[in-house]
């Protein structure tokens, strides 16, 4: 599922002062296969201003675009999905609202979490935080590598992996069973934001195509 490969959350205040456009281009330009749109604090307006030419953008490049939280705002702009986490709407609710087309994720940081979300009608997780994470102040304990994988065992889902992810770690992140990688300051907080989304989808595709060739070999 090479779809969820570079999941490049935006919130603007990690970008270095740099226009919320602006990082989504160069995201995009960089590879990201999804964007998610993730602004807390904005309202509900300046939410589908700029979620509108997120969409276009997305569409261009082809990736995909998912709204973190609204689901009122995924709807309006047209996105691809929307993303919960285990405070938000539960999950049998969002896809209730969303209908079955659109794409639901979920966060999820223990098996039964993860198992809960896909018996509720996630199309992929959040898992994590796998490593610690200054850019959310709630991430909980970190769930390390070896969380990854028993979720990975758990559930069929697409997982994608996110806290504190980076270019050093991409790697073993990926061998140990995701589908992805979900990253806000590896990408955003980079000097170049291109280059940095550019090289950790290298790295995911490399390892990817590693993993596969051993499993095509038995
Ligand atoms: N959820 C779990 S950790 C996290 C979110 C939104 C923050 C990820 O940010 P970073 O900078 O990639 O660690
Ligand atoms: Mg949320």
């Amino acid at each position: 599922m090479d779809l969820w490969d570079l999941y490049v959350i935006i919130t603007t205040q990690w970008g270095r002062g740099r226009e919320t456009l602006e990082l989504v281009r160069q995201a995009l330009q960089g590879g990201a296969t999804v964007i998610q749109l993730r602004e807390k604090d904005w309202p509900g307006r300046r939410l589908v201003e700029v979620g509108q030419k997120i969409r276009e953008l997305t569409w261009e490049a082809g990736a995909l675009f998912i709204v973190n939280d609204r689901i009122d705002v995924a709807l309006a702009v047209e996105a691809d999905g929307a993303h919960v986490g285990q405070e938000d709407i539960p999950p049998s609710l969002a896809r209730k609202i969303l209908g079955k087309h659109k794409i639901l994720g979920v966060s999820a940081g223990t098996v039964e979490e993860a198992s809960e979300a896909w018996r509720d009608g996630a199309d992929y997780l959040g898992v994590g935080s796998i490593f610690p994470t200054l850019t959310k102040k709630d991430a909980g304990e970190p769930i390390g590598l070896e969380g990854l994988r028993a979720i990975r065992r758990a559930v069929p889902l697409p997982l994608v992996a996110i806290g504190g992810i980076k270019q050093e770690n991409v790697e073993e992140v990926i061998r140990a069973g995701a589908d992805g990688v979900a990253v806000i300051s590896a990408v955003l907080a980079a000097e170049d934001v291109k280059e940095a989304a550019s090289r950790l989808l290298a790295t995911v595709r490399r390892v990817k195509s590693e993993l596969r060739g051993n499993r095509d070999g038995f």
